[in-house]
């Protein structure tokens, strides 16, 4: 099971703190929204927030690309170090040569796919992949509302997983009941946000363990 903490969700005016505390929690890659005001209506951490995060910890990072053109800025992110890279399949009319350059920048390469967009649109690129993340709210803000429409994409992509080697990984509305019931069928990560981790006033090492058991 792989924790990852949305760090847009994480207190700002003690960065450093909230990621020692995290590691110490027990997590395991942080998750960074790039956001640009675009293809989401939100902005998000910027190229020296992610160099900040990345240096302050000693676990990988990810970078989830809510951005249009976003190979644009795939050496940048290689460079600061980031561990993994999602981009969005329906704001890159060339996809496939984007996951290339991911994987030629020595990272690895995801999919994040919107609630909207089906595991048929995304099927044929599955083999290019290392980690699909299955939006379960349209991208842009925390604490949003789960779409239950999403539900049955986990199944499917779940299905091919162990075929084409890839992860998968749920971002959006993620409750501990969600975890409970999507590690049951093979869901390998969890993206969370205020809805299991942030701002409930406990320790994170005590909500990581109970998520773990779950
Ligand atoms: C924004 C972003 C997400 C959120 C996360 C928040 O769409 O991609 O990573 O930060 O989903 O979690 P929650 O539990 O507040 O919905
Ligand atoms: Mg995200």
């Amino acid at each position: 099971k792989l924790l990852c903490p949305s760090m847009m969700c994480a207190n700002f005016a003690n960065l450093e703190k909230e990621v020692k505390d995290l590691e110490a929690g027990g997590i395991d890659i942080f998750h960074l929204d790039v956001m640009d005001g675009n293809f989401v209506p939100n902005f998000g951490m910027g190229l020296q927030d992610i160099e900040y995060i990345v240096k302050a910890s000693s676990k990988p990072c990810d970078v989830h690309l809510m951005v249009t053109n976003p190979s644009v800025y795939i050496q940048k992110f290689a460079d600061i170090g980031v561990k993994i890279i999602y981009v969005h399949p329906e704001t890159d009319s060339h996809i496939t040569r984007t996951l290339q350059m991911i994987k030629d920048a020595g990272v690895q390469s995801g999919i994040a796919v919107n609630p909207g967009t089906s595991f048929e649109t995304v099927k044929d690129i599955l083999s290019l992949v290392d980690y699909v993340l299955v939006m379960t709210v349209n991208p842009g803000f925390a604490g949003q509302k789960y779409l239950s429409f999403v539900d049955h994409k986990f199944g499917q992509f779940c299905k091919l997983k162990d075929q084409y080697g890839y992860k998968v990984m749920i971002d959006g509305a993620c409750s501990p009941e969600k975890i409970e019931k999507l590690s049951k069928i093979g869901v390998d990560g969890f993206i969370l946000g205020t809805s299991a981790l942030f701002g409930k006033g406990r320790s994170y090492q005590e909500i990581c363990q109970e998520l773990r058991a779950l």
